[in-house]
């Protein structure tokens, strides 16, 4: 069994809906259990600006599966809400991303883990100090990172 954290975000339409549609598939995903969600933030766009706020959470999973596989299963979740994607780093559905995954780390063009961005993301850092402040990245731990962070225009709803 591996534990994981999962960062979902979502900009276009009913964001809470999405978000809560994708931790339900999620959680009925065979390998996956989900442990605990973190509250849901309204935060300004990273990235490319000239679009809608995002709702996102942190999500921690305990899996039997393969990092390779947890891929397939997050690019399902965003399969099924029909992710729409025109501008990259533009709005999207629902996005996905394996933050960590236990102690495995892995710089292959399909998975990048730990997630590459993830300790300048004030975006992903909140909810994710959350659930797991003390957890282990990059030599540092969360609480750490977000101390560093810019914290603006991330708004707990
Ligand atoms: O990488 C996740 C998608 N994304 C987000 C996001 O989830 N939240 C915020 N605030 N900005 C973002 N820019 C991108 S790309």
């Amino acid at each position: 069994m591996h534990k994981s954290y999962l960062s979902l975000g979502s900009n276009i339409g009913d964001r809470e809906k999405h978000l809560n549609m994708a931790v339900d598939i999620l959680s009925k995903s065979e390998g996956i259990d989900v442990v605990s969600v973190s509250a849901f933030y309204e935060t300004d766009p990273w990235g490319y600006e000239d679009q809608d706020a995002f709702l996102n959470i942190a999500v921690e999973v305990n899996t039997t599966l393969s990092p390779e596989k947890l891929l397939k299963q997050c690019q399902f979740v965003e399969l099924e809400l029909k992710r729409v994607r025109l501008v990259h780093w533009g709005p999207r559905t629902i996005d996905v991303d394996i933050l960590t995954y236990g102690d495995y780390t892995s710089q292959s063009a399909e998975l990048t883990v730990p997630h590459p961005r993830m300790t300048e993301r004030g975006f992903v850092l909140v909810p994710l100090a959350e659930l797991a402040p003390e957890l282990i990245v990059n030599n540092r731990t969360v609480s750490e990172w977000l101390s560093e962070a810019d914290q603006t225009g991330i708004r707990k709803i």
